[in-house]
């Protein structure tokens, strides 16, 4: 039997989203064309070379180059169009769609009749009709449903996970017809292991992945609450969330610590909020979960700034070693970290800072650890990392480093403080 030849399909957007999603459907047998906005990102990823820095991403790449370029004229051979580009927040919090709304544009310019465009990035409901298809409609001159189909199906790729993939991480999708659901749901499943699950509507399958993530902020921010208010009744808030933990339903455990960042969980709730006031309505407990994780930056600056009342230390001279700046563990991703708020805050309250992430030698000012305790007086660890989860009291010690706070609870609070080292958790 002669093997169907797979259509192409196109990927614009070849970032942490888009790039294993290429070299996911390459593995599988389909023709796939990358386009991104950078020539040299394009040459690059051509040549097997990866910009992302995960170690699996880069092996797959060397082994399955795609073929990437800045031109979107390969949207005309092809009848799978996926995008893949980021929807980030401006400073006002209000939902950034210049880089959707110019991929849609490039797109549009080229679609061919029975194409299938899906939309991966995050948007909030309704954004996919009332921004993506009337930008596909104009500038195609093609009819939605007639010509082409519209669908999204929401990322949901959580960098650094070693056990959760592109090809295992169960989806949804939603779309603008029951034949485009049938088409994208056939076509999802073609490559993917991970469940697909049809959702009713576009707007179903939007708001899916936005409920995900406000859903995890919240309860961030519920255990960020706690850690202040234990902290003050001297209650570990870090050994009552294990506690917790030991009932085996209807309790999921979240951790406090010096801030939420990522390029998802903090944006997404602005999403939901921005879309909502326009209907007329006030996602008030979202608002305020935003606000008290927003605050964690400077809940730890204060905590260590009691340290020194503590020790009868003043604030001018002393340099504060900043340990990490990406925004979650073992990953070089610094995006909406807290650790710029918290070097900010630092510099402003007139504190000098060493910065060190063993994962982002370019953005540090030490070249080690030992290098930034050297010059520090006291210390922040912002950022879990593994090499910092060993960092041991004579480290500290030795290098007359006398406070330590534990942005990540990442550490051994007696150890430490039995040690005759300050030391502050949150919520410890
Ligand atoms: N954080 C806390 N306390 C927690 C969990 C996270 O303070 O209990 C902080 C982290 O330090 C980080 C930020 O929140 O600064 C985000 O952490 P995250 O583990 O949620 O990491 P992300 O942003 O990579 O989230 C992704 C999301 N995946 C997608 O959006 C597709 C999210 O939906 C997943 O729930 C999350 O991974 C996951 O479960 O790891």
């Amino acid at each position: 039997m002669i093997a169907r030849k797979k259509s192409q399909v196109v990927i614009v957007g070849l970032g942490y989203v888009g790039l294993p999603l290429a070299i996911l459907l390459k593995k599988k047998g389909h023709l796939v064309k990358g386009i991104v906005r950078n020539s040299e990102k394009a040459k690059f990823i051509s040549q097997g070379v990866s910009p992302i820095k995960d170690d699996l991403i880069k092996k797959e790449l060397q082994r399955w180059p795609i073929e990437t370029s800045i031109n979107f004229n390969e949207v005309a051979n092809s009848q799978k169009i996926i995008i893949c580009v980021p929807t980030p927040v401006k400073k006002s919090n209000a939902p950034d769609y210049q880089p959707l709304v110019a991929a849609c544009k490039k797109v549009g310019k080229f679609l061919k009749r029975n194409s299938m465009v899906v939309l991966e990035s995050t948007v909030n409901p309704g954004a996919t009709e009332a921004l993506v298809i009337p930008i596909l409609e104009r500038e195609s001159g093609l009819e939605l449903n007639k010509d082409f189909d519209v669908s999204h199906c929401p990322e949901r790729i959580n960098p650094g996970d070693a056990n959760w993939n592109t090809e295992n991480i169960p989806r949804v999708v939603g779309s603008s017809s029951k034949k485009g659901l049938k088409k994208t749901i056939a076509f999802y499943r073609s490559f993917l292991k991970g469940q697909v699950t049809a959702m009713k509507s576009i707007k179903e399958a939007e708001a899916v992945k936005i409920v995900e993530n406000c859903f995890r902020d919240i309860n961030i921010a519920f255990v960020n609450e706690l850690a202040m208010s234990f902290s003050k009744m001297g209650i570990d808030v870090l050994s009552v969330i294990n506690g917790a933990n030991t009932k085996p339903f209807a309790f999921l455990p979240h951790f406090p610590g010096c801030g939420v960042g990522g390029h998802c969980i903090p944006v997404d709730p602005y999403y939901l909020i921005s879309y909502a006031r326009k209907t007329g309505f006030a996602h008030d407990f979202l608002k305020l979960a935003r606000k008290i994780n927003n605050n964690m930056p400077n809940y730890t600056v204060n905590l260590l700034k009691e340290g020194l009342k503590d020790k009868g230390k003043k604030i001018r001279k002393i340099n504060v070693a900043v340990l990490g700046l990406a925004y979650k563990a073992n990953i070089d991703d610094s995006r909406e970290s807290p650790a710029f708020e918290i070097i900010e805050l630092l510099n402003k309250n007139k504190f000098k800072t060493v910065i060190y992430d063993p994962h982002i030698p370019s953005k540090s000012t030490a070249g080690s650890l030992n290098e930034a305790l050297k010059q520090s007086d006291a210390a922040i660890i912002v950022t879990d990392h593994d090499e910092f989860k060993r960092i041991k009291p004579i480290d500290l010690m030795k290098n007359k480093v006398g406070i330590l706070i534990d942005g990540r609870n990442c550490l051994n609070k007696d150890l430490f403080v039995n040690s005759g080292i300050y030391y502050r958790g949150i919520g410890r």
